[in-house]
């Protein structure tokens, strides 16, 4: 399998990340890649490709104009409003106020806000856009004709939605990478999402949408960021009725229930028939994550890489989240060789 990477994710390491009250350094850090990376050497995945340009086209089929224009922009204004810090949200349009873009750049980051926790800083956009580089270089490698591929997106996307960062996300881009094989001529797509995190930003982009099946594993909502959506009863709309599934699970989640909860969005998938498989791959389902409450050990993650690869789809991997550091690059590539021998 190949591994799509750049350097250029280092050009997004914000100092800190508003937690429990403090400003920490952030989970969703450098080291994460770089463990990742290490791991895909000495397991022998080591088929490495450099990005292509990023092509803006797909990326403008996702996200809304403002939202990118915002991305491109919000640091310059940040910094000529005479702010030394990172830029953070502070205020939000929140119950019974107006969702009416404003000027001045405290508004503006609020608008496009979904959450505190991320920083915006000098080289972010140019990360994030790398970072969806990676994941359409790997798509193309998919389209091609390669059973699948490793796209190392840092930082993650599966948080941004149409018009909102947050979560450590910017650009979606396993949702940019679906929308390709959409464009190159694929019927439907499935998205599946083992991220202990719900995808919020993916099922607002498909909320509405039959040409693409979005099913997330994750933290229920009452438990777990992203806090706002991802009840069961969220199933899309209009065209998109029943092509959303949510699998919301309690603190203390092991292998047994989320297995099952795996098993029955593979039989999903299996029952939609997509042309090809995007996979939002996060790893804080991981028993010993510092911010999430799934109890899944390194040996599970082998275990359903391999029932993914029953499904004989061309697969995309997109990476998304994972915060303990040191098993990172384990369980990821656990979950990449349980699919190649699966
Ligand atoms: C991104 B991805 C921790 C609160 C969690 C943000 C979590 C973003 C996760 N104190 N805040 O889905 O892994
Ligand atoms: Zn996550």
């Amino acid at each position: 399998m190949k591994v799509v990477r750049s350097d250029d994710h280092l050009k997004h390491f914000p100092k800190g990340e508003l937690a429990g009250g403090l400003f920490v350094r952030p989970f969703e850090c450098p080291e994460r890649w770089q463990h990742i990376m290490d791991r895909l050497g000495t397991r022998g995945f080591q088929d490495h490709v450099e990005p292509a340009d990023l092509d803006i086209g797909p990326v403008r089929q996702i996200h809304d104009a403002g939202f990118l224009e915002f991305l491109e922009t919000s640091w310059d204004r940040w910094v000529a409003e005479g702010y030394e810090g990172e830029i953070l949200a502070t205020c939000f349009p929140a119950r019974r106020m107006q969702v009416r873009k404003p000027e001045q750049i405290d508004g503006l980051v609020g608008y496009y806000a979904l959450a505190v926790e991320t920083a915006i800083t000098s080289g972010t956009w140019e990360a994030a856009q790398a970072s969806a580089a990676i994941a359409q270089t790997a798509q193309r490698i998919v389209a091609g004709g390669a059973r699948s591929a490793f796209a190392l997106c840092r930082p993650p996307g599966h948080h941004a939605a149409k018009d909102m960062y947050g979560g450590y996300c910017f650009l979606n881009n396993a949702a940019i990478a679906a929308q390709m094989f959409l464009n190159d001529g694929a019927g439907r797509v499935a998205i599946l999402d083992p991220d202990f995190h719900h995808g919020n930003g993916t099922q607002d982009i498909f909320y509405d949408r039959e040409d693409v099946l979005f099913l997330s594993l994750h933290g229920a909502p009452e438990h777990a960021f992203p806090h706002f959506l991802g009840y069961e009863d969220e199933t899309g709309a209009g065209k998109g009725e029943g092509f959303t599934a949510n699998y919301a699970m309690p603190p203390g989640t092991g292998y047994d229930k989320w297995g099952s909860a795996m098993d029955d969005a593979i039989k999903r998938i299996e029952a939609y028939s997509p042309d090809a498989l995007v996979v939002s791959l996060g790893v804080d389902t991981f028993e010993r994550d510092p911010i999430s409450f799934f109890k899944l050990k390194s040996d599970d993650f082998t275990d359903y890489g391999g029932r993914i690869a029953k499904l004989k789809l061309p697969t995309l991997f997109c990476m998304e989240g994972g915060y303990a550091v040191e098993e990172i690059g384990v369980n990821t590539v656990n979950v990449l060789e349980g699919f190649e021998n699966g």
